[in-house]
């Protein structure tokens, strides 16, 4: 009976090994007639046992069936698993192919031109040390306002006019909400870079739009000045437009979570005496920034007297513009084709 049991172990490791080197159905195929189809060893196996006396019949009954049931099993499993494989080499052919007809025919795609200026922006800002954070678009009043030293009733409220959702909700009016989400959860020294859509319920004209992006800078650690601030600015327009000679000015400004504050703008190059895009002014705003403000460090739980920084945030959509000479902001989310295919 010794001699029983070594021969269903032999078959159950030639059938096991065989079914691993089947790679195709016709291999396949040849295993189930080995092992499996009425002629197959196993089935053949099965017929000694109507020979045995009960007690080994009852002693290997349970052995032959089990063998049988397992063999069966492991065959559907790997039978679906070629076909499996099957399929989605038939998949990828088919759309290697698609792919190959469809291009022929169609008109080729263009990046968007805010993705080369945002590669830009990250490449200077990574080589610097600086992670990349993302936001939330629907934020809270505390993020927008109030923990930027933005209290209820603050004039600066009006000048961000604001798309509320409800009591509490609204639609950030710029991405210096990310400031204090990272400092909130992040551990100090902090160096961020954000961008992304800012939404504000205004008017629109060539350089304004409701939906526009804001890149969003903000180093906190100790000893930071306003010269380290410049040195970024600086660093960051001769990285986007690709030169040194840039016309731009400097000029203080006001915003309630930095103190001192400035307004940076940069000449307008789309005329020599005042356009519409510039509002006569041969100027563009390009964005704000300054040290921040002590009390929005205390918001966030950060130590004013051990810590400071500075953050800035400017509009992306009018580095665009200027970047590629898009005299009308509008045009940046109008999906129109024409537009678009010049990039
Ligand atoms: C702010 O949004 C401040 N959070 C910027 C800041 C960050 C200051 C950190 C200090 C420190 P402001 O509202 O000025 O500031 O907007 C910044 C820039 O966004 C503007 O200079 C302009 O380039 C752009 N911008 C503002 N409103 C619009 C609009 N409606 N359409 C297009 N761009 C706009």
């Amino acid at each position: 009976m010794d001699d029983l049991k070594h021969q269903v172990e032999q078959i159950k490791n030639q059938f096991l090994h065989k079914l691993d080197l089947a790679q195709t159905e016709v291999e396949l195929e040849n295993v189930r007639i080995l092992f499996l189809s009425r002629e197959g060893s196993i089935p053949k196996l099965m017929h000694i046992l109507k020979e045995l006396s009960p007690d080994d019949k009852r002693h290997f009954g349970p052995l032959l069936n089990e063998l049988k049931k397992e063999s069966e099993q492991k065959f559907e499993e790997k039978k679906k698993k070629l076909a499996l494989e099957a399929l989605n080499k038939a998949e990828m052919k088919k759309t290697n192919f698609d792919v190959t007809a469809y291009e022929s025919k169609m008109p080729k795609g263009s990046l968007h031109p805010y993705t080369p200026v945002i590669e830009l922006i990250e490449d200077v800002f990574i080589s610097m040390g600086y992670k990349v954070a993302q936001g939330f678009e629907l934020e809270d009043e505390f993020h927008n306002f109030e923990a930027l030293n933005i209290a209820k009733n603050h004039p600066a409220r009006d000048m961000q006019d604001t798309f509320w959702i409800d009591v509490n909700r609204l639609m950030r009016t710029h991405t210096s909400t990310v400031q204090i989400r990272e400092m909130e959860s992040q551990k100090l020294p902090l160096a961020i870079l954000s961008y992304g859509r800012t939404f504000r319920n205004e008017a629109t004209d060539a350089s304004h739009d409701f939906v526009f992006m804001q890149v969003e800078g903000l180093l906190i650690d100790k000893n930071v000045s306003m010269g380290n601030l410049f040195a970024t600015l600086k660093i960051m327009l001769q990285g986007i437009f690709q030169r040194d000679d840039l016309d731009i000015r400097i000029r203080p400004g006001y915003f309630p979570f930095v103190e001192p504050g400035i307004e940076v703008d940069m000449a307008c190059p789309f005329c020599t005496s005042g356009c519409s895009v510039c509002k006569k002014t041969r100027w563009i705003e390009m964005g704000g920034a300054g040290l921040v403000h002590p009390n929005v460090l205390k918001a966030c739980n950060i130590d004013s007297t051990e810590y400071s920084g500075f953050a800035f945030g400017f509009g992306l959509t009018r580095l665009v513009m200027l970047k590629y000479g898009i005299n009308d902001i509008r045009l940046l989310n109008s999906g129109k084709l024409e537009f678009l295919e010049q990039f």
